[in-house]
């Protein structure tokens, strides 16, 4: 089973987006979350065709010739790797419970951390928050998604912005993740799809 574990600052969107992602019926305008003390899980079973290729049937391979021994090799190869994934868990750890989040990164594969783009107060510090997280030594081969959200708001942070307060390009320098990043409000559905190709990555 992949850990998947979601992190970020108290208030930040955590449980919100969770919601959306399990059951997007679950979060419009007018529904509220409780902070988290403690954790809460959730089972992310993945909407069919985000991709829009889910389902397409696969062309049959061609005819094997003896010239073309080794591309055979490489679609063998790339025949091997796993599939995509249907569902997942993943594991939110309350903000409130920031300073024993290091309890939790034993066997993490995947690592989630919000932001909350239309809180100017905390921005700066969920930078080096983040930055403490990723410099942690269980971490460093782990998958990593910073999601900038509720970008449903009209005074949030634009991306750029956002990004700059964070110190991304200074904390990409210091890092070995690959880092990807996405906008999204759960509230308005915005970038819901592209996390779910995130977690779909075995
Ligand atoms: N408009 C808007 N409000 C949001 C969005 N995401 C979260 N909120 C609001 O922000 C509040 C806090 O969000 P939570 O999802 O509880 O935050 P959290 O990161 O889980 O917080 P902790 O559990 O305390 O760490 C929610 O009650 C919502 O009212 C969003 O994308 N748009
Ligand atoms: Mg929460």
């Amino acid at each position: 089973m992949v850990l998947c574990i979601c992190l970020g600052p108290k208030r930040s969107g955590k449980t919100h987006l969770l919601k959306a992602l399990q059951d997007i019926e679950q979060v419009d305008d007018n529904s509220f979350s409780t902070p988290t003390i403690g954790t809460n899980i959730y089972n992310i079973v993945f909407p069919i065709d985000t991709n829009g290729d889910d389902n397409k049937p696969k062309p049959p391979p061609p005819p094997a010739t003896e010239t073309d021994d080794n591309e055979n090799k490489t679609a063998e190869k790339r025949k091997k790797k796993l599939p995509p994934l249907k569902s997942i868990r993943v594991l939110e750890i309350g903000g409130a419970m920031a300073p024993i989040w290091r309890q939790y990164f034993n066997d993490v594969k995947k690592l989630m951390y919000v932001v909350d783009t239309s809180n100017l107060c905390q921005i700066s510090a969920a930078g080096v928050l983040f930055y403490s997280i990723l410099a942690e030594p269980r971490l460093q081969k782990v998958r990593i998604l910073l999601v900038l959200s509720k970008m449903d708001y009209a005074y949030r942070q634009m991306r750029n912005e956002a990004l700059l307060m964070l110190q991304m390009s200074k904390l990409k320098r210091e890092i070995r993740q690959n880092i990807t990043i996405v906008e999204v409000s759960p509230v308005t559905k915005v970038g819901l799809d592209g996390i779910y190709n995130w977690l779909k990555i075995p």
